[in-house]
């Protein structure tokens, strides 16, 4: 069964946590930008985004100007936000909380 789309009352619910993350213009996505020290600081969050992303079996829209990393989440499958949108943007987050190795 396909995962739903997020009602807004269930929606702005999941981003009250999440401050960092913005609804798109579009209301079909939420976006969040991450600054970094130099490129090498992007690409390494980026990988380890990836290996989430591969492991939730979600993936997001994103892309790097140097330092710089903008990432969009929305659910294909459901045409928009769904819960899979919001756990990976949690889980986005810890890693900015987290050490680089473990
Ligand atoms: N990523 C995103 N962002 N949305 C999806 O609907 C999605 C995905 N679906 N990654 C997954 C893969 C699906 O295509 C596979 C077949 O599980």
């Amino acid at each position: 069964m396909p995962v739903a789309r997020l009602t807004d009352a269930e929606l702005a619910d999941a981003l009250r946590p999440l401050p960092g993350w913005r609804l798109d213009a579009d209301g079909q996505g939420i976006a969040r930008s991450f600054a970094f020290a130099d490129f090498v600081g992007a690409f390494g969050f980026m990988s380890r985004v990836a290996l989430l992303a591969e492991r939730a079996d979600h993936h997001p829209e994103w892309s790097n100007v140097y330092n710089r990393v903008e990432i969009r989440l929305t659910t294909h499958d459901a045409g928009g936000i769904s819960r899979r949108d919001i756990a990976l943007a949690a889980q986005i987050d810890a890693l900015l909380q987290a050490p680089e190795t473990s």
